[in-house]
């Protein structure tokens, strides 16, 4: 009987077909990159469901490594990450995460062709580095850690199996295409008309067997290689899927919904009200509103808490230690105060400031109930604050006592205190930067010695001391702006926090200091707005401001980076006038 196909494809053929160097069916390359990647997100999907599915309120495993990160590399380059990403640094690391897992799947794809093992034993250590990870990280449940890391692998690796066979198919249905075309040019083309019913175009009679013909080979290949792409297309929006449920189901944060059941006290004291004073196109507003206040902090996660179990803990070398609840907090005595914050990393110039009116209870009084031991009362003591996530700041015990401003504080421009900036409680010291004092998601306060403890940022190397320096700021005209000759107003912000601000100068090029009007201010702990209006000539400018604080110093032109203490020098803009 002749046969269209003379050499029937099979398996034991499809073996010995020169060209092809498997023994064995393999996903092409490609494909099985694309598998691993798709397996990969399949894992990190099945992570975050299960943690916003069982653990709510944990955080999930691609954030406990990079908090990981964070705690062990990120801290050292986190002026290097705030230069890059500003204060997305947060949103670029978990990215890289992402991104770094995809390609470390795409490589286990092509390793896993052959020996598939490789790619499951590469998932299941996937599934232990993030294990080990949300064992260290503080907010974590270690269950639900270990619940979203098996489940993770096993998605991953079934995931990885699946789209390997179906990667294997497409190449097996490419190697039947092959062999028929092949064989259908090797012999009589078209034999079909002489058979009868033997080919009907997709199936041809070979060796009295049922073999695809050289256009079904070709259908066949390609409706193959398609039901690889969709079923990978499929897997990787079910990834994707997955993984916005379980941040979704995360992300109804209990500290969100704890913060809109808070109803705040009146302060026993308000903060005087000022009005703005330097009214000049894109001067920063005297107080910065809520959203627009920088936000930094080491937490990938924000730590979260609901009202019935938040305490805060006030210990350490103290008479009598106490934990007091939320509503405890409230009903005590406020204050409120306008403070301006500024982080240790703010550049020359820089954004990482702002001004807000805070209400909270002064840290005196909270110290005055605990009793501070009279061993550590004066410079010998720290007063540390210590986060619900286990990040530390401490300062000395002076600056708790020197009167200046320093409070637990839960409102900020009088609503409560926003979960990013520290929900249900933070600490805000006057005159100090941030990473030295205004722990954020406060759970205690520890009285210690000065020497023995260090804040978080202090064994990275910054300064165990963290005074903010005096600093000015340019904020209009805009850095390259191309201005009309002619009247021009300058302005911007100088801050001095405790020490206040009595002076403002600029100068244009190497010209004489000029003396800025000053707007209204609170208190010597907030910056001031002030301005200059400049008679603008022709040319190219560069322009200089400089402030002296309430002591009557003048803030140093000397440039310093902002490790370890703080960046020092002039700010200055160029402008073209024409
Ligand atoms: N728990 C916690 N509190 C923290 C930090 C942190 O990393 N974790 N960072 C500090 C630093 S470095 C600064 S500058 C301020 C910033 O406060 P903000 O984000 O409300 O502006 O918070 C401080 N409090
Ligand atoms: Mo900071």
């Amino acid at each position: 009987m002749g046969t269209v196909i003379a050499r029937p494809v099979s398996d034991g053929d499809r073996r010995s077909e020169p060209g092809e160097a498997a023994q064995v069916p393999v996903a092409s390359r490609g494909r099985a990159a694309v598998a691993g990647v798709v397996a990969a997100a399949v894992a990190l999907g099945a992570g975050e469901l299960v943690v916003g599915a069982v653990g709510v309120d944990d955080p999930s495993l691609v954030s406990a490594v990079g908090s990981e990160f964070i705690d062990r590399i990120g801290a050292s380059i986190k002026d290097l990450a705030i230069e890059l990403f500003g204060t997305n640094d947060k949103l670029a690391l978990v990215v890289g995460i992402v991104v770094v897992s995809l390609l470390l799947g795409a490589g286990l794809g092509v390793l896993a062709r052959r020996r598939f093992w490789i790619g499951a034993a590469g998932f299941a250590a996937f599934g232990v580095v993030g294990y080990l990870a949300y064992r260290a990280e503080e907010l974590g449940n270690d269950t639900v850690g270990l619940a979203a890391s098996v489940v993770a692998v096993a998605a991953g690796a079934s995931a990885l199996w699946w789209l390997l066979a179906s990667a294997e198919r497409a190449t097996v249905a490419a190697a039947d295409m092959r062999a028929a075309v092949a064989s259908s040019i090797g012999t009589s083309a078209g034999g079909s008309t002489d058979h009868g019913p033997v080919d009907d175009g997709v199936w041809s009679v070979g060796d009295g067997r049922l073999v695809p013909s050289p256009r079904s080979s070709m259908e066949l290949g390609a409706v193959a290689r398609r039901a690889f792409l969709a079923t990978a297309a499929a897997l990787g929006a079910g990834a994707a899927a997955m993984a916005l449920v379980g941040r979704r189901l995360a992300g109804g944060g209990a500290s969100e919904r704890a913060r809109s059941q808070v109803v705040l006290p009146p302060p026993s004291s308000e903060a005087p009200k000022v009005a703005e004073s330097v009214p000049v196109g894109e001067v920063s507003p005297y107080i910065t509103a809520n959203g627009d206040f920088y936000r930094i902090d080491t937490a990938l996660s924000i730590p979260q808490t609901s009202l019935e179990s938040w305490r805060l803990s006030v210990g350490g070398l103290v008479e009598n230690p106490f934990e007091i609840t939320h509503a405890e907090l409230l009903e005590m005595p406020s204050v409120e105060e306008t403070v301006t914050i500024a982080c240790v990393s703010n550049q020359i110039g820089g954004r990482l400031v702002g001004n807000a009116v805070w209400q909270g209870v002064p840290l005196s009084a909270l110290l005055e109930r605990a009793g501070v031991r009279p061993d550590v009362a004066g410079a010998e003591g720290q007063v540390v604050g210590r986060s619900l996530d286990g990040w530390t700041a401490g300062f000395p015990m002076d600056v708790a006592s020197d009167g200046r401003v320093a409070m637990v504080a839960y409102a900020m421009n009088g609503e409560p205190l926003p979960v990013s900036h520290g929900f249900p409680a933070r600490l805000i010291v006057a005159g100090l930067y941030g990473y030295v004092s205004a722990t954020k998601w406060l759970a205690e306060i520890e009285i210690t010695r000065w020497d023995d403890f260090d804040g978080y940022w202090v064994p990275l190397g910054w300064s165990k001391e963290g005074p903010i320096k005096t600093m000015s700021r340019i904020d209009v005209p805009a850095a390259g702006a191309d201005l009309v000759a002619g009247p021009v107003p300058i302005a911007g912000v100088a801050w001095a926090p405790t020490r206040g601000i009595s002076k403002v100068e600029v100068r244009i090029g190497d010209g004489r200091w000029e003396t800025c009007e000053l707007g209204d201010v609170a208190s010597a702990n907030t910056w001031v707005q002030w301005k200059y209006d400049w008679d603008a000539r022709p040319g190219d400018h560069v322009i200089s401001v400089r402030a002296t604080d309430g002591t009557g110093e003048t803030q140093t032109s000397e440039v310093a980076r902002p490790a370890p203490d703080g960046a020092s020098g002039w700010h200055a803009r160029r402008v073209e006038v024409s």
